[in-house]
């Protein structure tokens, strides 16, 4: 397989979809792949579409690291760095996708292990089919979680919750990560793409600068409410000069 198969970026009306391509291993990231992933979404910040679709090919979304790669390193008597790893790939590959300038939708076709829920967690957007689940499987291997994992399923879970559920390497279903919050929509399996598409289409009428000012606030909130109410009134100033604030008022009031 060539490296430029391991990640597909298909574009057309505004929705660009990125997809993981190496299904015979559920999509778990190697070194090159994540060079491959990174390279892929500076393309998308230099020509972003209205919103990115992050999805894996085959039956799964991300497995995570690849560890026959890492095994290899093992066998063949190579120096471990996975804080190199994290360092130099993973973490810009998160950093990368949550600051990417368009609305970005994970579509959760299949199994996010590792972190391959870091990346699925890193998006605006959480759609996840009925049999797709999230494997908290770090701990399985001896590690601890990476990728923005600690991080998010301890603000959104609470930290006994999130803890636990990471300490025995649980495994949630799609129905669990609804109701937790994870996901934000849950779809049948065969219904996924038909949804992610719908979803992505009415996203992509609204305005890019409202969208994106609701994520700096929201993802990036301040400690304390004062300064918040500073920063969404700055942030609504800028909004309130843009063109789509101005056509939407004129059309509210041709309607009314
Ligand atoms: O290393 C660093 O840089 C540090 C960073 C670490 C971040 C991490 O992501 S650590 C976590 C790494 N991921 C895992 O530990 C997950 C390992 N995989 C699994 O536990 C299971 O495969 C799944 C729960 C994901 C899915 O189970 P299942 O039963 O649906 O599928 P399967 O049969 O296990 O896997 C299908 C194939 O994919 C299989 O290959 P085969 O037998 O058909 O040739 C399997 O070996 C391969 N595969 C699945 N996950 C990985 C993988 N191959 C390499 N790496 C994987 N992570």
């Amino acid at each position: 397989m060539s490296d430029a198969a391991m990640v597909d970026l298909d574009r057309g009306d505004g929705i660009a979809w990125l997809r993981l391509n190496r299904p015979h291993r559920l999509n778990a990231l190697t070194t090159e792949m994540r060079r491959e992933l990174l390279g892929t979404l500076e393309a998308v910040r230099a020509d972003p579409p209205h919103v990115l679709v992050v999805t894996g090919n085959g039956r799964g979304f991300c497995a995570g690291q690849d560890l026959g790669e890492r095994l290899g390193q093992v066998e063949r008597g190579e120096e471990i760095d996975l804080r190199a790893s994290l360092v130099d790939t993973y973490n810009p590959v998160i950093r990368a996708l949550g600051d990417l300038p368009c609305v970005t939708l994970a579509a959760i076709n299949g199994v996010a292990a590792g972190a391959g829920i870091g990346i699925a967690l890193a998006c605006d957007i959480a759609i996840m089919a009925r049999s797709a689940t999230l494997a908290l499987a770090f701990g399985k291997i001896g590690l601890a979680p990476d990728a923005g994992v600690s991080w998010r399923l301890a603000r959104q879970l609470g930290e006994a919750r999130a803890l636990a559920l990471m300490l025995s390497s649980a495994v949630i279903g799609a129905e669990q990560a609804m109701s937790w919050g994870l996901a934000s929509q849950l779809a049948e399996d065969d219904m996924l793409d038909t949804e992610v598409v719908a979803l992505a289409r009415q996203l992509a009428t609204g305005s890019i600068d409202a969208q994106l000012a609701t994520r700096r606030l929201v993802r990036n909130p301040s400690a304390h409410l004062d300064d918040q109410l500073v920063r969404e009134a700055e942030e609504q100033g800028a909004l309130g000069r843009t063109g789509y604030f101005q056509n939407r008022l004129r059309s509210f009031s041709a309607k009314a």
